[in-house]
């Protein structure tokens, strides 16, 4: 497979807003909103976004809007977040079924009878699951700050870790701690294959190769780092490589591009594609943006004792990764 090469930006031309870029940015104006972004969602849309981050990032700008509208280009969990942060503010999602492999596989019934064969366990679940997971969670975790969060938990305390298996036993292999993880698994980045990376290693020596937690352990293990999309800008600013395979949703690309423009990115291929796609991310579309933001619709609709339950979680985990 072919990899995909992003040489350095540096020397190319500015170029002009789009006509729908433009129409959204006047929309965005009028209904005083701001436009929240993922890291994983297409260049036209970072291009106009107020802020581009991970769902850590982002769960902190929605804290401190003071717009009206929060238009969120993301999976519907991130909105959601944002809705939990600010009851009070219109959320809106481009599209109302961006949503989540690792939400989907862990249903929310089947967590409480698990929690209640470990009723000595605290639960600990990455920010990728639904809102009714939240509620039954202790702290939420980003795969920015899950690290850190779990090394605060004192050592003799049970932890059952959720959704992602993945970030979970990369998170034990680094810890040495013993966590019941869930199986539950993001199926874009599950695509990778420990040959295929190697392989890239191979092509392009020096290189270093940074894959996302979400991978399975034979790619994290053939990775120079494994890191957070928030990490992988930090790891790529100080290094002294001037190339960089990346493993995880090659939207990512766009933003490390933006950071550091004298550097290249070659997208780490999959066995099936030159580079790594998530169908929901994609499903944010400049169009859409434009159209959630003139119709203020499809916006997210959580009970008022969802929000209550789900709010103490996330706000654990704003305060344990200050
Ligand atoms: O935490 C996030 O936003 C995700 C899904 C990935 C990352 O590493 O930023």
């Amino acid at each position: 497979m072919q990899a995909i090469v992003f040489p350095p930006l540096n020397n190319s031309p500015k170029h002009e807003l789009s006509d729908i870029q433009k129409k959204i940015l006047d929309a965005k104006k009028r209904k005083n909103a701001v436009i929240l972004a993922h890291n994983y969602v297409c260049r036209e849309i970072q291009e106009i976004a107020d802020y581009v981050g991970d769902s850590l990032g982002l769960s902190r700008q929605a804290k401190k809007t003071n717009a009206d509208i929060i238009a969120f280009a993301g999976v519907d969990f991130m909105a959601e977040t944002a809705k939990i942060l600010n009851p009070s503010k219109t959320v809106v999602l481009p599209d109302h079924n961006a949503g989540c492999t690792l939400e989907q596989l862990c249903d929310p019934i089947e967590l409480e009878a698990f929690k209640k064969q470990h009723p000595d366990a605290i639960v600990i679940s990455y920010i990728n699951c639904s809102a009714k997971v939240k509620e039954l969670s202790d702290i939420i975790c980003t795969s920015g700050n899950a690290l850190d969060i779990v090394k605060q938990i004192p050592p003799e305390q049970k932890i059952i870790f959720a959704p992602d298996q993945n970030l979970g036993s990369w998170i034990i292999e680094q810890t040495g701690r013993n966590m019941l993880l869930w199986n539950g698994y993001c199926a874009a980045h599950m695509q990778y294959k420990a040959e295929d990376l190697k392989a890239l290693k191979d092509a392009f020596v020096g290189a270093p190769l940074l894959a996302h937690p979400e991978c399975p352990k034979a790619v994290r293990d053939v990775a120079d780092c494994v890191c957070s999309t928030e990490k992988m800008i930090s790891f790529c600013k100080e290094s002294n490589a001037d190339k960089f395979i990346v493993a995880t949703v090659v939207e990512m690309i766009h933003r490390l591009q933006k950071e550091i423009p004298d550097k290249t990115f070659i997208a780490a291929t999959t066995s099936n594609e030159p580079a790594l796609h998530c169908k929901n991310m994609q499903m944010n579309t400049p169009e859409k943006l434009l159209a959630c933001l003139e119709n203020l619709e499809p916006k997210i609709e959580l009970s008022d004792e969802t929000i209550k339950k789900s709010l103490a979680p996330i706000e654990k985990m704003l305060e344990m990764s200050k």
